[in-house]
């Protein structure tokens, strides 16, 4: 059954009654969950439960073990905040996810989720999770920065809260310190085989996670047995991941609730598109995902390249230029004139000459389609919450390619524009001086630099290509690309984002 979506005109929504197993019978039989949470056992611990896994790896979960079986129900473990985990929690483990398009939509419940915990409250019971035989997957949705790793180097760079996990008998409170002790208990107690598997849109995102652990292991001090049994028994596949899911808002509550008849205090809406690439190297097995639309492979390095570089790059850049300009969403700043011709030239004359894509794929292709994606009206995706956390999305996103292009004696020009568009976003002002929110680990760091420095599209270079966490030396002593991101600092500092493009289009 489809069910049009929009925002429930009556106020409060559908009354009391939420999402729940008992309640299930009450809601539209096409709305169903494929399987019923707790008829499965687990199989998964799935760290960070935020609105991209849920409409993600648990859509794809359950659509696996709905086709061929297996007991791989997910266990759902958020790291820090509760807010999610308490409405999963009221609700059997059950959430909805509208996926929404112009042309209407339709929402339906997952089943995959068979429990929640919260590893704050009861970090112990999560080590023994990671412990437990049954479990042979861990999958991450944790977003970059909760790996603390330098985006430059992929050095560990360990806050207090880490360096106290790691060095201290004190309960985990972070990402990798939860990991670490877990892994400890685990091979005390030889609980078998285990995949660790990132889902973050990280450069080698499975490199980057086994670099993570041996690095806290080295920092921790652990025993060289415990170096020895990973080597043996865990393995770190790479993994491209990808479903445009926007954060959750009253819309999609209401949205939700007028579908299924009950609240659901954890709905998500996404795009219908999706798609996950994995490399196969399970040793404790895995769930059937290729039954679900997954493609399982040797080599995912291509299909990172082209995610991270064509999809997020050019996320990034409409986020940027988009809320300098004082756009609201993702869709609304691709209606800027110009900037679709701007953005079809970066992927033609840079993107798709920075490195080579999967067999058979045309990046120009490809970045159509990301571009047509974008422009669903259906997803209100806020060009702030794309553009929060550039330092630690623009390497990948955008600086390997530059690096990739200037080793092959090429300018840049257009990546160049988007590097500028970052660092006038930085500032805090956007072209009319309203204020824009530096949310993002180095925000002290930016701000600091950028204070000490005159605000002239020179300082603001000098100041932040001196971020060596971000920029790498051969960026940062690159006189052509310096010049290139200064000049288009000068054009926005003159023309804003509108005569900017105007001028260059
Ligand atoms: C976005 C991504 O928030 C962001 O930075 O670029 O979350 C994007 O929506 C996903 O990677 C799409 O798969």
């Amino acid at each position: 059954m489809a069910v049009s979506v929009g925002p429930d005109p009556r106020p409060g929504g559908t009354g009391g009654a939420r999402l729940a197993l008992a309640t299930l019978p009450r809601i539209p039989a096409a709305s169903r969950p494929l399987l019923r949470p707790g008829d499965v056992p687990a199989g998964i611990v799935h760290l960070g439960l935020g609105a991209f896994h849920r409409a993600h790896q648990a859509v794809y979960t359950e659509a696996a073990m709905a086709a061929a079986g297996g007991d791989w129900a997910i266990v759902g473990v958020a790291p820090r905040s509760r807010a999610v985990l308490d409405a999963l929690a009221a609700q059997d483990g059950l959430f909805s996810v509208t996926t929404a398009a112009a042309a209407g939509g339709h929402t339906r419940v997952v089943g995959s989720l068979a429990a929640v915990r919260h590893a704050p409250a009861d970090p112990a019971a999560v080590v023994r999770l990671l412990a437990d035989p049954a479990i042979r997957v861990v999958t991450l949705t944790v977003t970059e920065k909760a790996y603390q790793l330098d985006p430059v180097s992929g050095r560990l760079r360990p806050d207090p809260d880490l360096a106290a996990d790691l060095t201290t008998d004190r309960p985990p409170v972070t990402v990798p310190g939860l990991l670490l002790r877990g892994l400890l208990a685990r091979a005390a107690a030889d609980g078998g085989p285990l995949a660790l598997v990132s889902c973050d849109n990280l450069p080698a995102n499975g490199r980057r996670l086994a670099g993570m652990v041996d690095q806290a292991i080295g920092y921790a001090r652990t025993p060289d047995r415990l170096a020895e049994w990973i080597r043996r028994r865990v393995t770190f596949p790479g993994t491209m991941v990808d479903r445009i899911v926007p954060a959750s808002t009253p819309v999609t509550l209401a949205t939700a609730a007028r579908a299924l008849g009950v609240r659901d205090l954890a709905a998500v809406t996404a795009e219908p598109y999706r798609q996950w690439v994995i490399e196969d190297v399970f040793p404790g097995g895995r769930p059937a995902w290729e039954r679900a639309g997954a493609v399982l492979t040797t080599d995912v390095r291509p299909w990172e390249l082209l995610k991270l570089r064509t999809l997020n790059g050019l996320h990034s850049a409409v986020a940027y230029l988009g809320a300098l300009a004082g756009r609201e969403t993702i869709a609304d700043a691709l209606a800027l004139p110009h900037l679709t011709t701007v953005l079809r030239r970066l992927v033609a004359e840079e993107v798709a000459a920075s490195f080579r894509p999967p067999e058979g794929i045309s990046v120009v292709d490809y970045g159509e389609q990301a571009l047509g994606r974008f422009t669903d009206p259906a997803i209100r995706h806020r060009t702030a919450q794309v553009a929060m956390d550039g330092s630690q999305k623009l390497p990948q996103r955008v600086l390997h390619t530059i690096i990739d292009l200037r080793a092959a004696g090429r300018p840049v020009d257009w990546a160049a524009l988007v590097v500028a568009a970052w660092m006038r976003y930085a500032r805090g002002r956007a072209d009319d001086g309203a204020v824009l929110s530096l949310d993002d680990p180095l925000a002290d760091r930016i701000r600091a630099r950028l204070a000490a420095v005159p605000d002239t599209p020179a300082g603001v270079a000098e100041a932040l290509f001196g971020l060596a966490e971000v920029f790498p030396p051969e960026l940062a002593g690159d006189d052509l690309l310096r010049a290139a991101v200064t000049g288009w600092l000068t054009e926005l500092d003159r023309h804003g984002v509108a005569g900017t493009l105007a001028r260059a289009a």
